[in-house]
């Protein structure tokens, strides 16, 4: 027999508690008839361990549908996140029913991608619930952190652009700023990366497979989104002419809802994830074709939102592709007019309540969607509606990698968008129009300034057209909007001085510290006399001027356990062939695999290593500094650079693990399907972190921050956030070395070829010779290197990489040093949280206000 709650915790809503008028909404929920309905939602569910207990199981019988005879460990995990979900509910319900009747402005970031990795424990730490939990499961004997392993990470990102996004709505909801997070709910998520015999194999990671209990599918939230079809022009009833768009097919877009609890608040934000679906009464035409087609063009329908970055190497790829970014603006933008008409408000205001931003330009179709809804549907004139759009955008660039700066054909654009091509080509002309007669520009610079490229076909440059549409533009680490302002961008910059602005990206301490390092942050909450740091990151500067041995032990500490941790996790995942040794430097390069990130040159110093330590007589190489080189990182599927340096990284590893000579020394790991789970398990473990892209090429990397905030250090270039890193953190703490970004422009201006030292000499003979497989494998990387056709400068930066490895070692043998430089790093690192950089976006860009609930009202536990 069950026992149902037998009591509750009467729910005082916001508003019938004096806080302002009902809202409509109330208003109409509060009809006599569904009082009783009401007095019953309007309780909250106990917190104690005892109804935590009731809620899982509960849950486990009733929405598992499992028993004692088909338990899975899965289901556990699956009842304890249900039961969760159930309570952050309650709390995103009053969240914005809250905004709502504050009439806050409310900011949208909208990302093609948002990497949000696992929710379970962030989510128990956040809303405070982790020791009922932990309780609660220990009551059922099992331990919360063996269910939280269960989690299968939610990888729907490929690298830094949606870590971010998923950092920053984590920040939103702790600072109780009125936002959501706009995306597309990808059935596949990144490929998961097997390694097989050293070479890079992608599977699909189909990560729904066992349901994900975080979402809520909100099968009531379908918005129309069409496509193809031609444009009509209509005479309205005072005889002006206005233009329409007859959508030749229509699909739909399914709202999934995710909640995002804040840190130590109850303020907890959604983000909205859209799926798509086959709307077949929207397309009549279609009902009366072959049912077989229409079973075909469903499945098309629906496979709109299959995969993240869909193949592009076809017409049919491409097409997918804006696909994707038109659908998942569409239905943002009908989601937020919606949202913003419940105020009935003349559009004129509608930059007062909104403000977008533009996460890349995967969103920017966006920009010609939202003037189209204002000029064809809601009849304003061209010049207010452009005004309103303006206003309300805003961009954010994340590369400056011109293979990476989106450009989409005009023939396929106007054929799958025929209406918001016109638009496009208005936008532009308009624009040209006032370049020309406001400045005096050279047919070269307007030529570069346009959004469409002269190119056959045409090609529509998606970043001109997100600068053109935002009001404010911005890089995301200092060197990186210097670099947008002077060169990527300098036109603009030369046109709308003020324009482009830097906010440099942040992490957030509550995953990257708080969750992932437990005994270092004890340790901090120890020193500082509170966790107040984990939504003040700056406490951690005053820290800085007086450090106690008893911290330096901590520290210490803390990173054995970490690395004991991974030590762990290695052994397991080799079946014990990798014992890692904890007492080695670990040094860690994990990220995506990209040239410019020179992962090559780090696995080319490992190789220069071996040589030396082969080279020397036992008792000398008893003396040298064991080492531990740790990689991760997927390369793109089609990238074949990319794949050669991860075959070089594995080979390498598999030859110098196995020499006897050697192995007490140096060993080399390659850790498969880097995630945010295994980062969360590695940045803590690590004692040197490589962040060694080409100077000019990265624009900001945030696993940086990650390392530092935990007491790591970094071998790095002036690149990037490193730059910001060490000036904060004191350089003289940190490894820099390598051509600086004017540097590299030289070098890269005068094609000088440079002369490949004698260690690098030996280390590619070694390769070439098959020291570490067929040297065909490496041809990609070898061959342009010889060549002297190095773009990324490898050849230049690696005697100086040597060195700086070199005072690594030396800094290692002296503990002391090497303690006082880490715990300099983490206190220097205040101003790298996500925290610091959302309140700038806030004040900067969105123009937005915290509106925090009281929390009076709530008693539950
Ligand atoms: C571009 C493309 C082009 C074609 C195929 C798929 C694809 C996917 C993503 C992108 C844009 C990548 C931009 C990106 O991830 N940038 C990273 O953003 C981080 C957050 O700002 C920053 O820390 C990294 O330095 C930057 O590389």
């Amino acid at each position: 027999m069950h026992i149902r709650r037998t009591s509750s915790v009467a729910r005082l809503r916001l508003s019938s508690s004096g806080d302002g008028p009902l809202s409509p909404m109330l208003q109409a929920a509060r009809r006599p008839k569904l009082e009783k309905l009401w007095d019953l939602v309007d309780e909250y569910l106990h917190n104690d361990t005892e109804s935590i207990m009731r809620s899982m199981a509960d849950h486990f019988e009733y929405t598992l549908a499992r028993n004692k005879w088909n338990l899975a460990p899965q289901s556990l995990f699956q009842a304890a996140a249900y039961s969760l979900r159930d309570r952050m509910i309650e709390w995103w319900n009053d969240t914005q029913e809250y905004f709502y009747d504050q009439d806050s402005k409310r900011a949208y970031y909208m990302s093609i991608e948002f990497l949000m990795g696992r929710t379970l424990t962030n989510a128990l730490i956040s809303t405070g619930l982790l020791s009922p939990y932990y309780e609660a499961l220990k009551e059922f004997g099992e331990n919360l952190e063996t269910i939280a392993d269960l989690e299968h990470d939610a990888g729907l990102g490929s690298g830094g652009l949606g870590r971010l996004a998923a950092c920053f709505l984590d920040s939103l909801a702790t600072l109780n700023y009125p936002a959501w997070g706009y995306g597309i709910r990808y059935k596949y998520g990144q490929f998961k990366q097997n390694i097989v015999r050293g070479y890079q194999v992608e599977t699909p990671d189909f990560w729904l497979e066992s349901g994900n209990p975080w979402e809520i599918p909100r099968q009531d939230i379908v918005y129309k989104v069409g496509m193809y079809g031609s444009v009509q022009y209509v005479t309205r009833s005072d005889g002006s002419l206005a233009v329409k768009w007859e959508p030749g097919h229509c699909v739909g877009a399914v709202a999934y809802d995710t909640p995002i609890p804040g840190f130590n608040t109850k303020n907890t934000l959604s983000l909205r994830l859209w799926s798509s679906k086959p709307l077949v009464d929207m397309n009549p035409e279609e009902l009366k074709a072959d049912p077989w087609d229409m079973l075909r063009q469903n499945q098309a329908d629906e496979e709109i939102t299959s995969v993240l970055y869909p193949k592009a190497d076809s017409d049919s790829g491409k097409e997918l592709r804006l696909k994707q970014q038109y659908f998942f603006s569409c239905a943002t933008l009908q989601d937020i007019i919606r949202r913003f008409k419940k105020s009935n408000r003349p559009f004129a205001e509608f930059p007062d309540k909104v403000a977008i931003q533009l996460n890349d330009t995967h969103p920017t179709v966006s920009v010609p969607e939202l003037m189209r809804i204002l000029v064809d549907e809601e009849s304003l004139p061209w010049d207010q509606a452009w005004a309103i759009t303006t206003k309300t955008f805003g961009f954010t660039n994340h590369t400056v990698l011109p293979e990476a700066l989106e450009k989409w054909s005009v023939p396929m654009f106007a054929h799958l968008l025929p209406r918001h091509m016109q638009i496009v080509f208005e936008i532009n002309h308009r624009f040209l129009e006032e370049v020309k007669v406001k400045f005096d520009c050279s047919p070269e610079v307007i030529s570069r300034l346009s959004i469409i490229e002269e190119s056959n076909p045409q090609q529509i440059r998606m970043a001109n057209l997100a600068i053109v549409g935002s009001h404010t533009v911005n890089g995301v680490a200092r060197i990186h909007s210097e670099i947008l302002q002077q060169s990527v961008f300098a036109d603009w910059h030369r046109l709308w001085p003020g324009k482009i602005i830097n906010i440099t990206n942040g992490v957030t301490p509550r995953r990257w510290l708080y969750c992932c390092n437990p005994t270092l942050s004890s340790a901090v909450t120890k020193q500082l006399g509170g966790n107040a740091w984990v939504t003040d990151l700056s406490l951690l500067k005053d820290l800085r001027s007086h450090i106690t041995q008893e911290f330096l032990r901590d520290v210490r500490e803390a990173n054995k356990v970490a690395k004991e941790r991974l030590r762990k996790y290695v052994s397991k995942l080799t079946n014990g062939a990798v014992d890692l040794d904890t007492s080695s430097l670990f040094d860690t390069q994990v990220k995506r695999i990209h040239e410019y990130k020179r992962q090559l040159m780090n696995i080319l110093g490992v190789i220069h290593r071996y040589q030396c330590l082969k080279a020397l007589t036992p008792t000398e190489r008893s003396q040298q500094v064991k080492r531990t080189h740790i990689f991760a990182g997927k390369a793109a599927a089609s990238y074949q650079q990319a794949k050669a340096v991860i075959k070089l990284i594995n080979t390498v590893a598999d030859v110098v693990n196995s020499d006897p000579q050697t192995k007490d020394f140096l060993t080399v790991v390659f850790l498969p399907n880097y995630s945010v789970s295994l980062a969360e398990l590695i940045v803590p473990a690590t004692d040197l972190s490589e962040h060694i892209s080409t100077a000019g090429t990265e624009a900001s990397g945030t696993s940086n921050m990650k390392f530092a905030m935990n007491a790591g250090l970094i071998i790095g270039t002036l690149d990037g956030a490193n730059v910001e890193i060490v000036e904060a953190c004191g350089q003289e703490n940190h490894f820099i070395f390598g051509a600086t970004a004017p540097e590299v422009d030289k070098l890269r201006a005068e094609r000088q070829s440079v002369a490949i030292d004698q260690r690098l000499y030996n280390v590619l003979i070694s390769i070439e010779r098959g020291d570490f497989g067929a040297s065909s494998n490496y041809r990609w990387l070898i061959d342009p290197l010889w060549q002297g056709n190095d773009y990324y400068c490898v050849a230049h930066d690696f005697p100086l990489y040597l060195e700086a490895q070199q005072c690594v070692d030396a800094d290692w043998r002296t503990p002391d040093v090497w303690a006082h430089k880490t715990v300099l790093t983490m206190f220097g690192m205040g101003t790298f949280s996500s925290d610091h950089s959302i309140h700038q976006y806030a004040r900067n860009i969105w123009n937005i206000k915290p509106a925090r609930m009281p929390t009076e009202h709530i008693t539950t536990v």
